[in-house]
């Protein structure tokens, strides 16, 4: 079987880091496609998304060339092709949690999403934060603590190993890091935890070695940069 993820820029793009650190994490070998986002009339595009997905959207998984596209869809792909990798929890309670906890980052947290978008290589302590991002900010770590408590036992990760919920709170953990949210410690171990992986520190010094500016995702950068 061919596996290809088509991914965007690694500084930015917070969507394909999520299956990029699953694969990655779970030693599932793949080609990795880089595409790199384009600016025009305003929008963001991602330059020859056309050839892989009719959604124009990173990330994709091409599966012997047929394509997988949005990050839950990819990750509950790969959790059903490699069985044997248990990228869910194996305990039914935990997976269900886990499940929940992915899908309500999928589609929530607006707030921190548009106030801190992920900029790996770049710090800007204390920006974004208002009454909205704080409000996702409190329930991320409310999240994250429950998970822990409840499922975390002798790991470090959310569901004690490595999980798709790490892979998919890895993006907010970046985040976290790189506006210098103070978060209480149960939720900043597991911080360290996450940027321990040998995936995202991979990830990381990829992203750090890109140069490409896109203004869309640098709403703090000063003019002239
Ligand atoms: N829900 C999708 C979101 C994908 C997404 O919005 N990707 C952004 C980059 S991180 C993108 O491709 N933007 C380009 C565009 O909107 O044209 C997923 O989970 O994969």
């Amino acid at each position: 079987m061919k596996l290809q993820l088509v991914i965007g820029n690694k500084n930015y793009s917070s969507w394909s880091m999520r299956p990029w650190v699953l694969l990655r994490q779970a030693q599932i070998p793949f080609e990795e496609v880089q595409l790199k986002f384009e600016e025009a009339g305003g929008g963001l595009s991602v330059g020859g998304i056309d050839r892989y997905s009719k959604a124009k959207k990173v990330p994709v998984l091409l599966v012997d060339d047929e394509p997988v596209w949005d990050s839950l869809a990819i990750a509950e792909t790969a959790a059903e092709l490699f069985p044997d990798k248990k990228l869910w929890p194996e305990d039914a309670r935990a997976r269900r949690m886990a499940r929940s906890a992915c899908a309500e980052m999928h589609s929530g947290f607006q707030a921190l999403r548009g106030r801190m978008p992920m900029n790996i290589r770049s710090r800007y302590p204390g920006k974004g934060l208002t009454p909205e991002s704080q409000r996702d900010i409190d329930r991320v770590v409310a999240l994250w603590t429950e998970c822990r408590e409840r499922f975390g036992g002798a790991g470090s990760l959310l569901f004690g190993k490595f999980s798709v919920a790490d892979a998919f709170f890895a993006p907010v953990v970046m985040r976290f890091h790189a506006y210098d949210v103070k978060v209480p410690r149960v939720a900043q171990e597991y911080c360290d935890a996450v940027q321990a992986l040998a995936a995202v520190k991979e990830w990381v010094a990829a992203a750090r070695r890109e140069t490409d500016f896109v203004a869309a995702d640098e709403p703090y950068a000063q003019k002239g940069k």
